[in-house]
């Protein structure tokens, strides 16, 4: 049928975004930012939310403002006449009536170089909930999905003396997203992480990653990758470490690989009590002339687990820990440094030398700041509950969500721990999904712990869940003497089942809220009874040698849209702490004193490899 062509074609359209699905931006196009020149694009955008998703549809971005005979074109859209909003934020909280807006909302913003570049220019997003469509110039660059994991786009061929950069963002809840439809938590929208600019030269290095292999010989290993157009003939790559005079120099292959092993001798392992890190850099030299430098600053360390045992730098831990969202009350997702420095003090006040960021990426300052102040870090992908397990569209998601989170934190020594998954019901196609997670995990990087929050088998009382097989540490959720009151059942399960690897328990715990004095009716879920429970649960965790680690379900009471119980009010609020920060509730002095315990019965972690 032939299609009417006119200027209101955009609304006859039903397949309007097959245009914008194509290509799809991931993590094969990440670019190491360490020590890069950047460009910050941070600040006031203009925006508007797009119900409609008339953007797409209309395809505003051409900025078309006359038609093919010269004629004025009735515009739908004033990008510089809209109202501005802050990147990075959530948009949820700019203005009252956004609190609930799902869906897809135009952001805008024109920019020109600070600086003239010679090289190449990649345009780098922190993270956008949940698609992020990319504009420039009137040009689609490209899509990317996955709300919580960052992405690189090259715009070196688009750029002008003026940018227009438009993004269009959506965080409408899909089945086949990763997380899916039903969440435990409030799904913010926005452009709520750094945007920059990144330049590199003509050849540089796309990537580095480096770890500690051996601690006995002290070996580190690294492994790096140029970025070149053609074969690369007569270059070498230098990794240093300054402060420990260490500088070894390694050919790279002609197709820019590189793998070096390091013997770093005397080096000051990385650890809770010692969080030691280097300075390290990475040099590219052609022909003898330096064509790139990357620098990171990195804690060296080894995990691993013997027998139900897990060691950090060869010795036991116990990891006490919490689990922490991502969100505070005054800026959602979008959470400053300052606020995750507060959030590790409370942690270190409740005795914690570990975190399990839960359900999903986030941001890359908790790693880095957890780095800095010695803290332990489980980093999980939100596949969450339910997911669309046989619908391959779905794992190809959830993998380029893990290896966008593997490569952004590789370096950092405080991820102990990738988590592929929180508590899906052990059925085929989920176990085929996160099987292949897990592997995807190991391949990518065979130095940490690979680990899920399991359901308990609550048929057979016992810790079972096939996905175990995969995995080096078994995460495990329970909230006996909250959703089942019996805690016979949890003595059962401790009891009689006989795990061959670690377990942490990586969920526990119950509602918690102040009764009003003056009401007789009785509503479960007090602060009292919630310290009860916690009494309780750690009585029995404290008789089960394989429990070697506990992440109470949660530090701080978060926003849910799940949750609209007359105490909840639109909140979780089994945490720890109040939301607003500034109150502990009983519960909290429970695990204080538990990990007083635990921590006065453990040595010093200092070690130094190579003595
Ligand atoms: C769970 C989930 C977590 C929930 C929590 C709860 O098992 O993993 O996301 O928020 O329980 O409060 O029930």
């Amino acid at each position: 049928m032939e299609i009417i062509k006119n200027f209101v074609d955009n609304i006859h359209n039903d397949d309007y975004k097959s245009d914008y699905e194509f290509p799809v931006i991931q993590g094969e196009s990440m670019v190491f930012p360490g020590g890069r020149k950047k460009q910050s694009l941070n600040g006031e955008w203009n925006f508007s939310v797009d119900q409609y998703d008339n953007c797409l549809r209309a395809k505003w971005f051409l900025e078309q403002e006359t038609n093919d005979e010269g004629r004025n074109i009735p515009l739908d859209y004033g990008f510089d006449e809209w109202d501005t909003i802050k990147v990075p934020g959530v948009w949820n909280l700019a203005r009252p009536e956004y609190f609930y807006y799902e869906g897809p909302a135009v952001y805008s913003r024109r920019f020109s170089l600070e600086e003239e570049s010679k090289g190449r220019v990649f345009l780098q997003f922190g993270a956008v909930s949940y698609e992020a469509r990319i504009f420039l110039n009137g040009v689609f660059l490209g899509i990317h999905k996955g709300g919580s994991t960052p992405f690189t786009i090259e715009i070196t061929s688009r750029l002008k003396a003026e940018n227009r950069l438009i993004v269009v963002a959506d965080n409408t809840r899909r089945k086949e997203q990763i997380p899916s439809e039903n969440t435990d938590w409030f799904l913010y929208g926005g452009i709520y992480r750094d945007v920059s600019l990144l330049f590199v030269p003509d050849v540089y290095i796309k990537n580095m990653k480096a770890g500690l292999i051996n601690r006995e010989t002290g070996t580190i290993e690294v492994t790096a990758l140029i970025d070149c157009e053609k074969k690369l003939t007569d270059s070498e790559l230098t990794f240093s470490i300054p402060e420990l005079n260490i500088e070894v120099t390694f050919p790279v292959n002609e197709d820019g690989t590189c793998t070096m092993y390091v013997n770093a001798g005397k080096l000051s392992l990385w650890s809770p009590e010692s969080p030691k890190r280097y300075q390290v850099l990475l040099t590219l030299r052609k022909k003898g002339v330096v064509k790139d430098e990357v620098t990171d600053l990195i804690g060296f360390r080894t995990v691993e687990t013997k027998d139900r045992k897990i060691l950090l730098n060869g010795r036991q831990i116990f990891l006490r820990g919490a689990c922490l969202h991502e969100e505070t009350e005054e800026h959602g997702k979008a959470v400053t440094k300052d606020e995750i420095r507060e959030a590790f003090q409370r942690a270190k006040k409740m005795n914690c030398n570990f975190l399990r960021l839960a359900h999903y990426p986030h941001t890359e300052w908790v790693s880095e700041i957890a780095d800095e102040e010695g803290i332990l870090l489980w980093e999980e992908i939100p596949v969450y509950w339910w997911i669309d397990f046989s619908n391959p569209q779905a794992l190809d998601d959830a993998r380029n969500q893990l290896t966008e989170l593997i490569s952004r934190d590789f370096n950092r020594a405080s991820v102990i721990i990738w988590s592929v998954g929180n508590e899906n019901p052990d059925t085929e196609a989920r176990y085929e999904f996160m099987k292949d997670l897990a592997s995807t995990a190991r391949r990518m990087d065979p130095t940490r712990l690979i680990s899920a929050a399991c359901l308990v088998d609550t048929v057979n009382l016992r810790i079972a869940d096939r996905l175990e097989r995969h995995l080096d540490v078994i995460g495990l959720n329970e909230y006996y003497g909250w959703y089942d009151p019996d805690y016979e059942k949890l003595t059962e399960i401790l009891n009689g089942s006989h795990p061959e690897k670690p377990v942490i328990i990586s969920e526990f715990g119950a509602d918690g809220y102040q009764p009003d004095e003056n009401s007789r009716k009785y509503v479960r879920g007090s602060e009292k009874e919630q310290e009860e429970i916690y009494k309780k649960q750690v009585e029995l965790f404290g008789k089960t040698e394989y429990i070697q680690g506990t992440t109470p379900w949660i530090l701080y009471d978060y926003r849910t849209p799940k949750r609209l119980g007359a105490y909840q009010k639109g909140y979780n609020i089994k945490g720890l702490v109040t939301a607003d920060r500034k109150r502990e509730k009983p519960a909290f002095a429970v695990m204080k004193n538990y990990y007083e315990e635990i921590k006065n019965n453990e040595g010093s972690d200092r070690e130094t490899v190579g003595e």
